[in-house]
């Protein structure tokens, strides 16, 4: 079987300090981070960054110094940037990472309600997202919330707004979006062309049996403290690392080995 690729998640827009002691937010402290899920299995990072008051931004001074603490403490990790930063945020806003040319960045494949809030991707948006990756040669991972989602990226590939090979997150669990239920992870799987990759992160509580399902269908698995606060119920995780470990050991389990940064990048077809 392929090697599982392991994404960690490490701060996201929504988990708080005082929610997760152990949230990184500071650049320093998302090197560290990084290193440690890299220590215990990640090959790619999934970044936002926080301003020094711990809210949500898309300063491009602040991802610099991320990206550039991330690269100190764990050479080599693929660093795939988030533009769809916090609910509300403007798409200007939200395109501005890629200025720095990352490896990967999400690109949202549309709207949901997402918990008391609209997660607003318009599909104008979505085209021109896609356009600065193409212009910056930034693989788009495709974040999908619901099924109908899986038919927009389909057209924004017969489009050319997007090439091959598709690369899909499945983020289930979203208030408003599917639920981790494992069958809706089945049926997005049917639904994808099969020369794409995919992988699964699971929101809350649904993590864990999503991810452990992943590693015997093929697919990759995205855990961390953006999409997930504890390590059992009522648990709290110790750090992003802990939560990626127990992905590597069950992997282990599994007899599917664990993607190093290089296989990764051989796997998804980037240039080291
Ligand atoms: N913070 C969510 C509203 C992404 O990184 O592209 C959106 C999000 C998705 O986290
Ligand atoms: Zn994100």
């Amino acid at each position: 079987m392929n090697a599982l690729i392991i994404t960690c998640a490490i701060t996201g827009a929504e988990t708080t300090r005082e929610k997760q002691p152990a949230l990184p937010i500071t650049p320093e402290e998302q090197g560290r981070a990084a290193k440690e899920a890299f220590e215990a299995g990640a090959s790619i990072i999934h970044l936002h960054v926080r301003d020094d008051s711990g809210k949500p931004t898309q300063d491009l001074g602040r991802f610099r110094d991320s990206i550039a603490a991330i690269r100190a403490a764990a050479p080599g990790i693929i660093i795939q940037i988030s533009t769809g930063g916090a609910v509300g945020e403007s798409i200007s806003n939200r395109a501005k990472p890629l200025e720095l040319k990352p490896e990967m960045a999400s690109l949202n494949c549309g709207t949901l309600n997402f918990g008391d809030d609209v997660f607003l991707n318009h599909p104008k948006d979505i085209l021109s997202l896609a356009g600065l990756m193409k212009k910056h040669s930034v693989m788009p991972e495709l974040e999908v919330y619901e099924a109908g989602m899986v038919e927009s990226a389909l057209k924004l590939r017969k489009d050319g707004a997007i090439s091959d090979p598709m690369h899909f997150q499945f983020v289930l669990g979203v208030p408003g979006g599917m639920s981790g239920d494992i069958r809706n992870l089945v049926h997005l799987v049917s639904l994808i062309p099969q020369d794409s990759h995919w992988g699964v992160a699971g929101i809350g509580r649904f993590q864990l049996p999503l991810a452990m399902h992943a590693i015997p269908m093929g697919g990759h698995v995205r855990v961390g403290l953006e999409d997930n606060i504890y390590y059992s119920k009522g648990v709290l995780a110790k750090s992003n690392a802990e939560l990626v470990a127990r992905v590597s050991r069950f992997a282990k389990e599994f007899g599917r080995p664990v993607a190093s940064c290089k296989e990764a990048r051989a796997l998804l077809g980037l240039k080291a």
